[in-house]
């Protein structure tokens, strides 16, 4: 992988002296205020890292290196006979902020193919499950259990300089990255299939063997690509793509690092949300005996939800303030390719309802759908209905992203994060609720 290695080694060299002149002569200039509210609601907006793989704006959404998804769609370079680009693409465009041509994006296919193959022990870690566990756990076990592997682990204890430690993490990262969708169709088999796996495929990339892997037809490949560049990134204050980067900054590893992160994702208010828009979708088909729902019930579904005091997945988020891109670029192919298709036909209702529903109530800042709310339906559409696995798919691509993040974490050497926290007793005497006496 000389090529994108030694360019990324441009681009690092290139960009330390801005991270070090800033860190040098303007530390103290004040980015942002730390109020109790920010403290005590989750740090919500509080501007406390830094990433330059993504930006996240409230009203226009993720740019991935400063390009709009549309942008990245359109740019990437395809493989042949298909409508989305290489996911290898993607990863080249994050780690070094170009777009990179056919042959760039198709090194790194090879480079991925090279490295794919599963030590035997994975699939053991696997197999050792018991059947009833949720394939995130067994997903974050199985890239754990990998630990052993790391090539940076291996580099810090023989003694490296902290100034060549992304390059370590760049190699563990191409390995781990390569082997996840042969971690997930394992998984998949195991617990949906009685173990009939299908074995992955040399020629293809990593979208294409994914879809293979799954034994699905075109335009699942597709759908494999789309969803896991979607996914890929969206800053680093997320909870899955800043537990990545806070394992990481001490100085763990990419296995450790991703491993974790999958944890953090596969919480209900986070990545487990796609599958509660399937499971939600389906108890409100139960209850309808199968039928069409009307408008009315529709919206009666959505207020009994509220009333019961729980959220409605799908809708909501902490940044965004419309509707999420990557729910509309998931509904622009859906309309393509699914459109009647019933539980999509359910799905886009939903969109005309929820919103003013979500207002009226008054409680959720942004009433708007997210991601979550429309990825899967497309794989229900596929013939993917174990909805317990889509939030592994989400965990596919968000894997690219943290592995970009932290190679560059390491490349700008950034320190341990360590915030300091306060005591209840501490917020009332600065605020003068207590005297100290
Ligand atoms: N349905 C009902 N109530 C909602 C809501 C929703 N979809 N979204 C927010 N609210 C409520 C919150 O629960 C909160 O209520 P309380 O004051 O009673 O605690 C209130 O509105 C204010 O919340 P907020 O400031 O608008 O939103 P947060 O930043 O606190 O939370 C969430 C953002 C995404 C967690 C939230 O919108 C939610 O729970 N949505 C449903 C679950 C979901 O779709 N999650 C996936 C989000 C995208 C993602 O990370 N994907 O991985």
């Amino acid at each position: 992988m000389a090529g994108l290695k030694e360019k990324l080694y441009d681009k690092i060299l290139e960009w330390r002296p801005r991270t070090k002149k800033l860190l040098q002569d303007h530390s103290d200039v004040v980015v942002d205020q730390v109020t109790i509210g920010k403290l005590l609601g989750g740090m919500r907006g509080l501007k406390s890292l830094v990433t330059d793989i993504s930006y996240l704006d409230p009203d226009e959404g993720i740019r991935f290196r400063g390009y709009t998804l549309q942008e990245v769609f359109e740019k990437l370079p395809k493989p042949q006979k298909s409508e989305m680009p290489y996911v290898e693409g993607l990863m080249h465009l994050l780690l070094t902020g170009d777009i990179p041509t056919r042959k760039e994006a198709e090194d790194l296919v090879d480079e991925f193919s090279k490295r794919r193959i599963l030590p035997r022990y994975v699939y053991e870690v696997i197999d050792a499950y018991p059947c009833c566990s949720h394939p995130m756990a067994i997903f974050s076990s199985a890239i754990l259990s990998m630990h052993r592997e790391s090539f940076f682990k291996k580099k810090y204890e023989a003694g490296i300089n902290k100034k060549d430690l992304w390059d370590p993490m760049f190699e563990d990262s191409l390995n781990l990255l390569a082997k996840l969708p042969e971690i997930a169709t394992y998984i998949y088999a195991k617990l949906y299939r009685d173990g009939n796996r299908i074995q992955s495929n040399p020629n293809m990339d990593m979208g294409g063997n994914f879809a293979f892997m799954m034994g699905k037809e075109k335009p699942y490949d597709d759908v494999a690509r789309m969803h896991f560049i979607l996914h890929s990134d969206h800053e680093s204050g997320n909870v899955s793509a800043h537990t990545g980067h806070l394992v990481a900054s001490s100085l763990s590893d990419i296995y450790l690092s991703v491993s974790a992160m999958i944890c953090g994702l596969a919480g209900p208010l986070h990545g487990l949300a796609n599958q509660g828009v399937l499971m939600w979708l389906h108890e409100l088909m139960d209850r309808l005996g199968g039928e069409d729902p009307t408008e009315e019930e529709l919206t009666q579904y959505v207020w009994d939800t509220l009333n019961s005091g729980l959220v409605i997945p799908g809708y909501g988020h902490a940044v965004l303030r419309k509707t999420d891109p990557r729910y509309l670029l998931q509904r622009e192919f859906s309309l393509k390719h699914l459109k009647d298709d019933k539980i999509f036909k359910y799905v886009d209702m939903l969109y005309k309802i929820v919103p003013p529903i979500l207002q009226e109530q008054g409680k959720a800042k942004n009433p708007w759908p997210n991601v979550d709310a429309q990825s899967g339906v497309i794989q229900w559409h596929y013939g993917v209905r174990e909805y317990d696995f889509y939030t592994v798919l989400f965990g596919i691509g968000r894997s690219i992203g943290i592995c970009a993040n932290v190679i560059w974490d390491r490349a700008l050497m950034y320190p341990l994060e360590r915030p300091k926290s306060l005591t209840t007793d501490m917020l009332e005497e600065i605020t003068g609720i207590k005297k100290n006496d």
